[in-house]
């Protein structure tokens, strides 16, 4: 029998956050892994935040994928919670141009480690390429479908510039 339990988490700070987000939760659709999405905030649910961690490990979750913008505390306090691998992905924001949810999220203490992203879509996209590595390692048929992406990248990639 299949197990659909989610292995991955997705969470975000805010709706405003998900398209962003969606990015990581598409990788993750193309490569088959199976996940969950939610709205947990650091600062406006913090309860949620507790309870999500302390379940986290009980539930199956192998890593969470936490997306946040601004004073983006929720990747680094999910980290705290729960020893379910943590990987961080800061959202751009207007004010600073996601430089603050970067350093929010990147400066952690020792101790309690955050895999940070690069700002934006493309740090969402290789959050889920991140999971399905960490995933792939147990894994042998995601491993292969996850080679098989990346060889596909690579050949994508034409030679030459084309004036197009
Ligand atoms: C953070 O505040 C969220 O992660 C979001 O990036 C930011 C703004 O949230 P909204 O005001 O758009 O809900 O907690």
């Amino acid at each position: 029998m299949t197990d659909h339990s989610p292995q991955v988490g997705i969470i975000m700070g805010s709706q405003s956050d998900w398209p962003t987000m969606r990015e990581a939760a598409q990788m993750l659709d193309d490569l088959g892994i199976v996940y969950e999405t939610r709205i947990v905030s650091a600062h406006r649910t913090p309860d949620r935040l507790w309870d999500y961690g302390k379940t986290a490990v009980d539930r199956g979750l192998q890593v969470i994928i936490a997306g946040a913008g601004g004073a983006a505390h929720l990747p680094g306090m999910m980290a705290s919670k729960t020893r379910v691998p943590v990987i961080g992905v800061p959202v751009l924001t207007k004010a600073l141009s996601g430089v603050d949810s970067l350093y929010s999220i990147l400066q952690m203490p020792r101790g309690f480690p955050v895999a940070t992203m690069a700002i934006g879509a493309a740090g969402a996209a290789n959050a889920g390429l991140m999971a399905a590595g960490i995933l792939a390692l147990n894994d042998p048929a995601l491993a292969a479908r996850l080679d098989q992406w990346r060889a596909d990248l690579s050949a994508s990639i034409p030679e030459e510039p084309s004036d197009d």
